[in-house]
């Protein structure tokens, strides 16, 4: 997300580097790279200016504080203020009143509507607890109807059977209708897009929302993260000829500059409510300013980690594996599940971009990719075991290596190598165990935070990771053999 905007904020911090402290001169040259940063990512010029304009007033007021230097000081500002265009606190759909909450989604073609709409719905069952139903409203391109009911399938969520040779006005009255009989507390109407902003679908839309104008429906316009301020221009359209209540920005796992998430909301004076990362179901998030500044300035995303990190992870799973672990106990299958959490938090880059100071790291590091193939041909070699010999994996001898790398389509040596790896991992962790139980030396037993002082510890997702850290491998750039 926003790399090209990352390298070049914190290139422009550089130049504070070593000073004394801010003065008008010294942030000149660091503000000219910031303005050129923004316009090059595409951001809205009079949003550039304004901003810059904020930046330099508050770094040039600022008191000096001791013990904090001036790169540290500016960045802050810097941080503050790309939070504030962006809108300050995050804003979810208003749910708290009497249901069913018609949700509008709107937007043009292919912006990613259908699969926001079915993110949301997951979203919405999964963390607020709500019961939702599904309604394909677009009836300028029929199989949109087969693809949002095709995803409620997989998510186990009510569909709405829309007549799609009615007016998308009918339609959406008889979903809420509907919705208010199976008693559901949001109603999400998933509508046609068109190539650009024409009076037709403005027309359409409009009547639309005039039809179901009583039930004060959340107008939810999505737009494509990649295509910069277009998405802006697009949005300032759509909210002018129907009122939108917040902004989807999709496709922010692609290349995108960060010309719509940093413009938009300044420029239109909507919200952006979520932001879509990805073509899976559970690739949603609330947009939190503050978080995505952090995010763009390599600060990390603390945060928002944990929190994926307690969707991903199944605590009592966690827990389990923890008392195996106590007692030397650490099989294949343990390692799959782990590995498993892991890939469930996303892409190993898009992590490490949540961890402070990690971006700029990964960029000297460069392509993790290695790495993720290294972790898919594991998988693949560990999908052809047997339980029993994820269990045990003693009983792998050489007639069984044979039939593992036949059935995962692997080397002989692939899979010899990964079993030496999981045998130096498996007496790593021993050894750890057996330091946790009984204190580091010389540090009066117990670490803080290892679970003897810290019972808590146990149940932290982080455990999985543990014993990759310390070991030495040749391959991967973590240094360690399997990363
Ligand atoms: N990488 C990525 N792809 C996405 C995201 N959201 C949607 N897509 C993909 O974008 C394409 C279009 O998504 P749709 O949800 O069908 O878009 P739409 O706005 O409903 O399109 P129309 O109904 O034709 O107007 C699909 O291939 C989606 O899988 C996202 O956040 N990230
Ligand atoms: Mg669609």
């Amino acid at each position: 997300m926003f790399d090209n905007l990352s390298e070049k904020f914190s290139d422009a911090f550089k130049n504070l580097q070593g000073k004394g402290k801010i003065t008008e001169s010294n942030i000149e040259s660091a503000l000219k790279e910031v303005r050129t940063a923004l316009l090059e990512a595409d951001v809205n010029f009079k949003v550039v200016k304004e901003f810059i304009a904020g930046v330099k007033e508050e770094a040039l007021g600022e008191k000096v504080i001791r013990g904090v230097n001036p790169e540290e000081q500016f960045v802050k500002i810097v941080h503050d203020n790309l939070a504030k265009i962006m809108g300050q606190e995050n804003q979810e759909v208003d749910l708290e009143r009497p249901g069913p909450v018609p949700v509008l989604v709107v937007g043009l073609n292919g912006q990613g509507k259908t699969t926001f709409s079915g993110k949301l719905s997951l979203h919405l069952k999964n963390k607020k607890k709500k019961d939702v139903l599904l309604v394909p409203a677009d009836t300028f391109r029929p199989a949109a109807k087969d693809q949002l009911i095709t995803l409620a399938k997989s998510m186990e969520m009510d569909w709405f059977d829309s007549d799609l040779s009615m007016h998308p006005k009918d339609i959406a009255k008889a979903g809420i209708e509907a919705a208010k009989a199976q008693h559901k507390d949001v109603v999400i109407i998933d509508t046609a897009g068109r190539l650009h902003v024409d009076d037709e679908l403005m027309g359409q839309l409009r009547e639309v929302k005039e039809e179901i104008k009583d039930k004060n429906p959340e107008v939810l316009m999505v737009a494509d993260a990649m295509t910069g301020q277009e998405a802006v221009n697009v949005a300032k359209s759509f909210h002018e000829a129907m009122g939108l209540t917040g902004i989807v920005l999709s496709k922010m796992d692609s290349d995108a500059r960060g010309g719509a998430a940093l413009s938009i909301r300044h420029v239109t004076g909507v919200p952006i409510k979520y932001i879509s990362t990805g073509e899976k179901m559970k690739d949603l998030e609330l947009f939190h300013p503050d978080r995505l500044a952090g995010r763009i300035l390599d600060m990390g995303d603390v945060v928002s980690l944990v929190e994926k990190a307690e969707d991903a992870i199944d605590k009592n799973e966690a827990e389990n594996m923890m008392k195996r672990l106590e007692k030397g106990q650490f099989t294949v299958e343990d390692f799959m599940k782990q590995m498993d959490m892991i890939k469930n938090l996303g892409s190993m880059t898009s992590i490490m971009k949540m961890i402070p100071g990690m971006g700029g790291a990964l960029r000297e590091i460069g392509d993790l990719s290695p790495a993720e193939d290294e972790m898919k041909r594991m998988r693949v070699i560990i999908d052809s075991m047997t339980k029993k010999e994820r269990q045990n994996y003693k009983l792998i001898k050489e007639s069984r290596i044979k039939r593992i790398a036949a059935g995962s389509g692997s080397t002989i040596k692939a899979v010899e190598d990964f079993i030496a790896k999981f045998r130096q991992m498996e007496k790593m962790m021993g050894g750890m165990m057996a330091m946790m139980k009984g204190g580091m030396p010389g540090m009066g037993g117990g670490m803080p935070g290892m679970p003897g002082a810290n019972p808590g510890f146990r149940n932290q997702p982080g455990m999985g990771k543990k014993p990759k850290k310390g070991k030495k491998g040749k391959k991967g750039p973590w240094g360690g053999g399997f990363f």
